[in-house]
This record gives C-alpha cells, structure tokens and sequence, in this order.
C-alpha cells in the first residue's frame, strides 16, 4: 500500500494525541475498593459502632484535585464501604478544622461550601455523565441535600437516594450513608424509580470527594479518593472515565465454625448460639443452614408447599427438597451424594436439617472437617 500525505498527516495527528491526552485506565490508576457484603446492614445514625463496619477496611481520600495541598489538620478523609443486597453503605470520616457552609440556596454554587461528594457509574461503563445518568456525581451538603446535574443541566436534588446522618467529635466528622444504585436507564421525570439488586463480583466505578472551604467565597481544596492523571484533575464531575473502581464480594472472609452434638458457634471470633445443634447421619454432617447463610448474607426462603428451600448468594442458587436425594444448582440438577441416595434435607422438631457440605461448597464456600473435634469451619 503506499502511504500519502494524507495518512502520515493524520497519523502525527494521532501520535501528538496520545502524547498530550492523559489515558485514563481503571485498573492501573483507580484506587480499586473492595466492599464486603454484610447480613446486617448498619444503623443510619453517624455513628460507626455497627458490627458491620468492623469487617470493612478503611481506605483513604488524599489525592489533591484542586486548590492546595491541606494539612492533616485543615483535611483528611478516609472512608469504608459495605454492601447489602439493597444498598451500598458509606461510612466516611472526615477532620476539618473549620466547617463552612455560607451559600444558603441548595441549588446554586452548591459545591462552594464545605461538600462530600460520592461518584457513581452503576456498570462502571465510564464516559461522559455531564446531562445524563450514565453515571451520578452526588454533592453532599452539610444540610444533607443531594444535588447533581440534570438532563437540562440544570442542578437537581436526588435527595430521595440517599439517607444521611453525620455525628461530629472535635474536627472529626462521621458521616454514616445509605444509597440506592440506579442504573443508567434512571428517569427523572418518573415518581419512582427502581434501584438496582447488588451482587458479589459486582463492578462499579465510584469514587469520593470533599471540596473544603474554611469560610472563604470558594473551596480552598478539592480532594479525592484517587488519583486523577494530567492537568486538569476536576474531571469526575463530568466523566466517569476518570473514577476508580468499587468491586463487591461475598462475605468470603467470614470463618464460620460449628461442631457436632453443639448448640454453640462461631462466626470470626464471635460465639454465637443455635437452637439445635449440628448432628450426623449416614456419615454427612446436617444443620439448620439459616446460621451459614445469615453468617454471609445470603437469602434464604422457604416453601412450605413443595417443601422447598431456595438458598441465593451472588450469582449463586441453590433448591433442595425435604426427602430428595437430588438438588437445583443454578437450574442444573444434581445428586447431593451419588454414592448415597439417603441423604437429603430432613425434618426433626420442626427444624429443616441441611446437608453443610453439599450446600455450603455449592455457594462457593469451603469447608474443612477435624473428625478429633469435631469441628466443621466454613470460608
Ligand atoms: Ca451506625
Ligand atoms: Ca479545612
Ligand atoms: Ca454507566
Ligand atoms: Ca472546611
């Protein structure tokens, strides 16, 4: 092929493009959170007592936007995240030495004042969300009003997303978030909107920011949870190809341990009671699977018509039967022990008896058996 004028000209054009355009790549420079799910979710009250929060890790907003560089001081922020089914939860700690809040009308130079802001692209799709829903940027003031861009690009509150409550110790201000994830098919116009159902090995891109004022016209800094390459760094507002990335997973570093003929427990280092303990027949162990379930979150239902449980856990579902040798996993039949056809799930004093091992390795679960203890532990 011979190359003319025309092709080498665009292709220079092309080469100075990629020199002088920052490449925004999730994986290599978002800051990638990942969120545990948890059974019980926390109490909205800016307080982070909730046993939930314990099993979260805390990660860090201190990447400078805009403005300049705070002291520990004047700013410093660091958040945790867990999931439910339902809902995301935030818990965000924030020191400021001087909250300002000056600019009285919610809807007009709204991310002047002291400001948190939650960014969220629902199926990390990245791209522009200026005046559309492919994803959110939430600023939150200290009144709690929820204000994002519109599809006219006029400012709305969104304040139904979200429920808020922030405690304060000193600088130290503790914001507790609930939020509810739409996707990008959101309608502003509707009187309700669906949010979406989380599962494990979710993705989304997300990302938060505070804008701090200390009581002047304008934010003093504007700081990140990640690192925002080139120049111009107040791009999240506009474009989600900037965030990073929020992945939610199971509660798969929940250790749960049982033991035969015992009607006490453990999830991590708690010790818990059940009302009938683990027992063995035909050599499997069996339980009550309400306490492994509940222990990582998943759902579990019951119908008592077809003497069915249903059991879902990410994108995992199991169905077994009371007196069926055979379950449902994820609508593909199997023997629950092929060389045994009498174990099943079983009734005794009005409590369905599982088999632990068939149903917890088919969640995705592993389990390990000490026949001297007799100790059963499920991760
Ligand atoms: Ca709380
Ligand atoms: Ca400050
Ligand atoms: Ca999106
Ligand atoms: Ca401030």
């Amino acid at each position: 092929m011979k190359h003319t004028f025309t092709t080498h000209f665009l292709l220079v054009v092309i080469l100075l493009g990629l020199l002088t355009t920052p490449v925004y790549s999730k994986d290599s420079t978002g800051v990638n959170y990942e969120s545990v799910q948890v059974s019980k979710v926390p109490q909205i009250d800016g307080l982070g007592n909730d046993s939930c929060w314990e099993q979260a890790k805390w990660a860090d907003i201190n990447y400078l936007w805009l403005g300049q560089q705070p002291e520990a001081n004047d700013f410093s922020g660091r958040y945790k995240i867990v999931w439910s089914k339902e809902r995301l939860y935030f818990l965000i700690e924030i020191v400021d030495d001087v909250l300002s809040d000056t600019h009285d009308e919610p809807l007009v130079d709204y991310y002047k004042d002291d400001t948190l802001e939650i960014f969220l692209d629902e199926d990390n799709s990245g791209g522009d969300h200026k005046y559309n829903y492919n994803a959110i940027a939430y600023h939150i003031a200290m009144d709690y009003n929820a204000v994002d861009l519109s599809t006219s690009g006029a400012p709305k509150l969104y304040n139904d997303h979200l429920n808020i409550k922030r405690t304060k110790n000193d600088d130290t201000y503790t914001w507790e978030i609930e939020l509810k994830v739409f996707d990008d098919k959101y309608d502003e116009t509707a009187v309700s909107n669906q949010p979406v159902d989380l599962n494990a090995g979710k993705v989304l891109g997300f990302g938060i920011a505070y804008c701090d004022n200390d009581g002047g016209e304008d934010r003093e800094s504007f700081i990140g949870s990640f690192d925002i390459p080139g120049n111009d760094k107040n791009l999240a507002w506009q474009n989600a190809d900037v965030f990073s990335s929020l992945k939610l997973t199971s509660g798969k570093n929940i250790t749960q341990r049982y033991y035969v003929d015992k009607t006490y427990y453990f999830v991590n280092d708690e010790k818990k009671q059940m009302d009938v303990a683990p027992l063995i027949k035909d050599g499997r162990t069996f339980i009550p699977i309400r306490y492994v379930t509940d222990s990582i979150g998943a759902k579990i239902e019951w119908n008592a018509k077809d003497q069915k449980i249903s059991i879902t856990h990410g994108e995992k579902e199991v169905k077994l039967w009371v007196g069926k040798s055979y379950a449902d996993i994820n609508n593909e039949s199997k023997l629950i022990d092929p060389s045994n056809k009498n174990i099943y799930p079983f009734i005794v004093n009005g409590r369905t008896f599982l088999p632990l091992r068939f149903v917890s390795e088919n969640l995705g679960l592993t389990v390990e058996w000490d026949s001297e203890s007799k100790e059963i532990t499920v991760y």
